[in-house]
């Protein structure tokens, strides 16, 4: 699962990108432009960190996302095209916004505007794709079904609209997805505020367009980020207090991808590991086993399934079996966020 950090030139994408990984990539205007810098982040996670004051496991594993920090998007005239393929690639986007003015740049912070630009390019790119794809099809004349669906997508796409808010039947969906059109990707907003602006909550026209666009949206200080993941875990708390926030917006950042992605996790908890295994919303619990090994998926009899909660008020297995806390679900089970899960299998 891949989140691509897009935005303009030094908007702050690689600041961010080092505050989320604790690399040091390369900040500034001499940074190489063109390059792409990739990171795996675990996702916070306090069940797990929980279960292992329980369990005392020899390892513990959290979920994880890799973000990919793409580069700049120029904007102008259209979108680079090394740039753009990045953005296809990924399955999720994360726009970082400069709403920061540390006095270097020639023309003041217009984050509202810098948004709707992005979308404006992403649009753009879709539509020209979708184009392409159109002409070749007149062309050939054997594919009425999808050049009807596409002059759809075409209409949507001249209203200025990204195609996060066209409805698709199952099939359109389907026969779209090797498209990965960029205005259908999930998109988080995050403004890059300066220090001072922290506490605060976004700007409300910006709010305002997230909650219209259906738009995840949180503000944060690339730099101060940046600054908290050098310090000893004393000195972070120090200093994040002195900022008027509850803690740093690394792990709430984390969180946010994470969701974005439609992703929850179930946990295997026991003596040799606690760890969240990630899936995507809505999988059963058969699939869901092939993530812990395949033979358990082929050779699924049961899932025990109890709620983190009370495996964590009750302290064992044992204890939840006996108070009726231990749920026995078959293949078809749709798996929770939280569930903690025992697999019985054939081998
Ligand atoms: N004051 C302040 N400066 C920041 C903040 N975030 C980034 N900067 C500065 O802004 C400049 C650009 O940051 P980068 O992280 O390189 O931005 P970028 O989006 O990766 O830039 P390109 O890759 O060139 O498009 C650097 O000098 C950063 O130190 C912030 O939150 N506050
Ligand atoms: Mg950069």
């Amino acid at each position: 699962m891949k989140i691509g950090l897009v935005g303009f030139p030094q908007s702050g994408k690689t600041t961010v990108f080092n505050a989320l990984t604790g690399l040091a990539a390369d900040t500034g205007a001499s940074a190489a432009r063109g390059k792409t810098n990739l990171g795996t982040v675990k996702v916070p996670d306090p069940r797990v960190d929980a279960l292992a004051e329980i369990f005392h496991p020899k390892k513990k594993v959290y979920a994880e996302i890799v973000f990919s920090d793409v580069g700049a998007a120029a904007g102008g005239e259209g979108l680079d095209r090394t740039v753009l393929n990045a953005m296809r690639e990924v399955d999720a986007l994360c726009q970082v916004v400069r709403a920061f003015d540390d006095g270097t740049s020639p023309t003041p912070p217009a984050p509202l505007r810098e948004i709707r630009d992005l979308e404006a390019e992403m649009i753009l790119a879709d539509l020209e794709l979708v184009e392409r794809r159109l002409e070749r099809l007149k062309k050939e004349k054997g594919k009425p079904r999808e050049e009807a669906s596409l002059e759809k997508v075409k209409s949507h796409l001249d209203s200025g609209s990204p195609l996060r808010s066209m409805h698709l039947s199952d099939e359109d969906s389907a026969l779209f997805s090797g498209y990965r059109f960029l205005s259908q990707k999930p998109l988080l907003l995050v403004l890059n505020v300066d220090e001072g602006a922290l506490a605060a909550p976004p700007p409300a026209d910006i709010a305002a367009y997230a909650t219209e666009r259906g738009l995840g949206l949180m503000s944060l200080s690339a730099k101060v980020e940046q600054d908290i993941a050098q310090m000893s875990p004393a000195e972070q708390k120090e200093f994040v207090a002195a900022l008027g926030v509850s803690e740093p917006a690394r792990g709430r950042f984390i969180r946010a991808a994470f969701a974005l992605l439609d992703l929850i996790s179930f946990i295997t908890a026991g003596e040799d590991e606690c760890r969240a295994w990630p899936i995507r919303r809505g999988t059963v619990a058969q699939r869901a086993a092939g993530k812990v090994h395949s033979d358990i998926e082929r050779g699924f009899i049961r899932a025990e399934v109890i709620r983190v909660e009370d495996l964590l008020a009750l302290k064992s297995e044992g204890k939840c079996r006996e108070a009726g806390k231990l749920r026995l679900e078959g293949k078809e089970y749709v798996v929770h966020d939280g569930d903690v899960i025992n697999y019985r299998f054939n081998v």
